[in-house]
């Protein structure tokens, strides 16, 4: 046991959710990509700017670093050899009754909405992207961080199908607006 407890505060855990995922392999941009794809054909004037964004805003949160934090962690312990049996064996083989991999990530998807958690099942299984080259990777064990991704890239989509939603909203309301103002005028 420790006597001092050390106060971690959001910019290390931001700080190091960030890291671990490009030490891994996963770059923002590869994220933004799989956004831009689900997104792009209700929004044609999507740009990557605005995807990458979103990515951005969505690892801010701190439920999503925790999430890739411990999953990152056991994978790389995984790897290692660092863990017991037969959690190890569960883990490096991808058990696909295993299933933790999945409920972490799945646990961070609830506080984007229905979209997300739908979106994440999608993705889970079509593996567009990055997603399929860490699951078929075989220089890395991978077990949780594909996961993670679904996960990162579903909340970034349903945030910006949100946001493209409201733009889209306030834009008409402009437009119905606009007989009124003209009738008060006369
Ligand atoms: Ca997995």
């Amino acid at each position: 046991m420790r006597d001092e407890k050390i106060i971690v505060t959001g910019d290390i855990i931001s700080h190091h959710a960030r890291t671990k995922l490009q030490e891994r392999g996963v770059e923002i941009d590869a994220i933004a990509e799989i956004v831009y794809d689900l997104q792009h054909p209700y929004a044609p004037n999507l740009t990557m700017v605005e995807c990458v964004e979103s990515v951005d805003a969505v690892l801010v949160k701190r439920e999503i670093q925790h999430a890739i934090l411990v999953g990152i962690e056991l994978d790389v312990l995984a790897e290692e050899g660092r863990l017991s049996e037969p959690l190890l064996s569960l883990i490096t083989g991808d058990e696909s009754l295993f299933g933790i991999d999945e409920t972490i990530a799945l646990g961070s998807v609830f506080g984007f909405g229905s979209i997300a958690v739908t979106t994440f099942g999608y993705l889970d299984k079509e593996k567009t992207g990055i997603i399929r080259k860490l699951d078929r990777s075989t220089d890395q064990v991978n077990t949780f961080l594909d996961d993670l991704v679904c996960s990162i890239a579903a909340n970034a989509s349903a945030r910006l199908a949100h946001r493209l939603r409201d733009r889209d909203e306030a834009e008409t309301k402009v437009v119905i607006r606009k007989p009124e103002d003209e009738e008060l005028i006369g």
